[in-house]
Formats: structure tokens, sequence, C-alpha cells
């Protein structure tokens, strides 16, 4: 270890110690957590399967820098590159256009064979893996709905693929020996004001009691379902509202998935972790920053990111809380967004351990809101820059801003080879 990084960790660590923090515990706690990293920043989203499919649902990226993942290889090297560059073990966040097959299958035929691969690779590299199945950029979903759409056949297909994917998720919880977590997310919604809002909801419904029927062992895998407030060409109306799933997950006792882009401008997940703690089984999160129309701007260390943080510590909320991260960005290198992503996520969680917590509780109890704020200001100011780098060190990734000089490499070295054009030589190649 470099001298100076543990040189200013020990000076950090008897500031803390003063508080009655001990950093060695944080740090400790802090390797346990494990962030879902979500596979499709890799690739805007594009996945194996349906290649010519534009990407639908109301979701998209932009921009155009070069070097995009186009194979599963490709995808498995990119994230095992980032990995290098996070302190920590974590899981790979799969959805099932991402299968890895030389098959032509459809959604509703996917099988755990599809993703051995996936299963293989993660073995081998010590990371777990979440699912999700894909219920957008497909010809069924054209229409603008999947699980609540009218005709009882497309209604079918979608509830067979979150079957299907619901096996796929198990299998993987089941060979790892981690449970799976899947998120159903569905795009249905209108662009312009319905006339029935009941009716698709009630459609919703029925069809995840469907998809959800058959009971599958917890250990190995977890239902949850995402809401959204809107999405582009869904402005008016997004069947799958805060509200159907805050009761769904509630009765149906599944996981509720929050994302932090999908809600009111002035609205923030951190205000609602608490509540929602209280009455569901769990949550799952998809750390994310919203930003004007879009929800899904590489994550940063701003205000919600870090009341995130102090919400999951100060709530005790690890042990039913599922970390993972949803957000794309076509503009910038897609490997360093998620070193970006994932070590802020990470950082936020040390910084709200690293708060005097119990202190500001007392304060606050004795109705002492000059101690809270004058605490919380100063510890704003703390040292847990020493801390990240000692963190840092210790797992053997680069320390600060070290990692761009890799990613750099490896853009020149790897990504930069690849073209920006999707060539049948580049897919077969990789077979
Ligand atoms: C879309 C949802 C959903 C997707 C992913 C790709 O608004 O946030 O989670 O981003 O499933
Ligand atoms: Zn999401």
């Amino acid at each position: 270890m470099n001298q100076a990084i543990q040189k200013s960790y020990e000076e950090a660590k008897a500031l803390y110690a003063k508080h009655g923090i001990d950093a060695d515990a944080v740090l400790e706690q802090l390797s346990k957590i494990k962030v879902s990293v979500h596979c499709w920043q890799g690739d805007d989203v594009r996945g194996f399967l349906f290649r010519d499919q534009e990407l639908t649902g109301g979701i998209s990226v932009t921009g155009s820098y070069p070097g995009a993942a186009r194979t599963p290889d490709e995808l498995r090297a990119d994230l095992e590159k980032a990995f290098a560059m996070i302190p920590g073990k974590h899981k790979v966040n799969l959805h099932a256009i991402y299968a890895d097959t030389d098959e032509k299958v459809d959604l509703d035929q996917l099988e755990p064979k599809h993703f051995q691969p996936w299963v293989d690779w993660a073995k081998e590299q010590g990371l777990g893996l979440d699912f999700n199945p894909t219920c957008f950029s497909h010809e069924k979903s054209s229409d603008g709905l999947t699980l609540s759409h009218p005709d009882p056949e497309i209604r079918k297909f979608w509830i067979e693929h979150c079957k299907a994917s619901r096996k796929i998720s198990a299998s993987f919880g089941e060979q790892l020996g981690q449970t799976s977590v899947m998120n159903v997310w569905v795009p249905d919604g209108f662009k312009d004001v319905p006339a029935d809002r009941l009716a698709p909801r009630q459609r919703l419904q029925e069809s995840l009691d469907e998809v959800f029927a058959e009971p599958i062992d917890p250990k190995h895998h977890l239902d949850a379902v995402e809401s959204k407030l809107f999405g582009i060409g869904s402005e008016a109306y997004v069947v799958g509202s805060h509200e159907f799933y805050m009761g769904y997950a509630i009765k149906n006792n599944t996981l509720l998935c929050l994302d932090a882009g999908h809600f009111h401008p002035t609205e923030v997940i951190s205000g609602k972790l608490s509540s929602v703690s209280m009455f569901t089984k769990g949550i799952l999160l998809h750390v994310s920053r919203p930003m004007r129309w879009d929800s899904d701007h590489v994550v940063v260390m701003d205000d919600e990111l870090l009341d995130i943080g102090r919400e999951l510590i100060r709530n005790e909320m690890l042990d039913t809380t599922y970390i993972g991260l949803d957000f794309f960005d076509g503009s910038i290198n897609r490997v360093a967004a998620w070193v970006i992503g994932t070590r802020n996520t990470i950082k936020a969680l040390m910084r709200a351990m690293l708060e005097p917590v119990e202190t500001l509780k007392q304060a606050e109890l004795e109705f002492d809101f000059t101690t809270r704020l004058a605490l919380t200001e100063e510890f704003k100011s703390y040292p847990f820059g020493a801390v990240w780098d000692y963190y840092c060190a210790l797992h053997n990734v680069p320390v600060r801003e070290e990692w761009l000089a890799e990613v750099k490499a490896y853009e020149k070295d790897v990504q930069l080879k690849r073209g920006q054009e999707d060539t049948a030589d580049a897919v077969l190649g990789a077979k």
C-alpha cells in the first residue's frame, strides 16, 4: 500500500473515531454491499437478439460515442474492464435481449440454456446475476402496450416471456448460489389522454398474477415491479404507475422497484424509502439521475445520491434493499460511464456510513436542530476522500482518477478497433 494513502487514511480514521465512527468497520461493511451493474449501458440497450429493431418503449439513448460492444464477448470484456476499476464484488444485471445464443429464438421461447455463457462467466468472475424480461424493442410491443394489451394473444406472448424469464432468473440464482432479482418493467401507456385508465390496469394486474403464479424458492429468485411516471410517447398515461405497483407489491409480496428517474421533478425516491420499507418485503433500487425529460443520466455525487445512501444506512435497510443501476449514456465512453456511476454509488454509501448518525438522531430527539444542522454541514468536508482512496487501494483498484488512463488505453487498444458499424463479421468472428 502506498505510504501517503495509508497515512492520510490513519489521519482521517482518527478524526472519525472522535465521533465514535470506526472507519475500518465501515470499510468492512461496505465491502459486503453488492451493486447490480446493468449490462445495457455497454451497448445503448441494443442487446443481441434483435439487432435490427430500434429501441422502443419510450426510453432513448443519445450520443454516438464509438466503441460500443457488439457481441456478448465484447460486452463481457467491457464489464470485466469496468469491474477492474470498481472496488468490491458485485452483480451484473442482464436483460432478456442479451441472450448469448446462435439460435434464432423469440422472447417467449427463451430458456436458461440461452444464458449459460453468462452464468459460466459470472461464476469464473465471482459475480452474481440479476435479470429482466425485455418488454420493448419488439414487434409485439409496437402498439405501446404489452402485458396490458387488449388483445389476449399479445398479452399471452408477454406473459409467456415473463414466465420464461423467471425460470432463467431462478437458474441464475441456483447456479451462482446467490439470489437473482428479476425486475418487471413494461412501457405500457398512452401518448394522449386515455378514455379508460382503469381497464389497462386491470389487465396488467391479471397478467402479472399469471406471471407470478408459480412459487419459486426466494433463495434463488425474487420478483420486483417497477413503476414510471411517463415515457417518450406515453406522456399522458402509464399503466404501471407508482400507486399501481405500490399496491401490487404490497398485496402480492413482491419487491418494489424505485427508479430515481421515474417521478415528478421535485419528488425524490430517498424520501420514499422509509415508508416503502415499512410495508413491502423489500426494495429494488434503480439508481439513476433524472435530467428534464430523461430519467437515465449517469449517476453523479449529487444530493439525492447521498440522501439515498443515508436512508439505506440510517434506516438499516441494506438487508432488504437490492441496489441496481439504471442509466444509459451513448455520448461518453461506456466503460467510463459504468465506472463513474458505480464508484459514485458505492462512495455515497461509504459517506453515509461515515456520518455521526447516532449523534444526529439524538440531537433531533432533543429538538436540538442547531446541532443537527451544524454537524451535518461540517461532515460534508470531513476527509471521506482519504477513506475512499484507502478502500480502492485495499481492493486493488485504481485510486482517484487513475482509472481514467486505463479506460483511455482500453478505448484505444480495444474499443476503437471495433468500428462503428455492426458488421456481420464482427458478430460471427466472436462466435
Ligand atoms: C425504463 C426503466 C427500465 C429500463 C431498463 C432498460 O424507464 O427504467 O428499468 O431502463 O429495463
Ligand atoms: Zn429503471
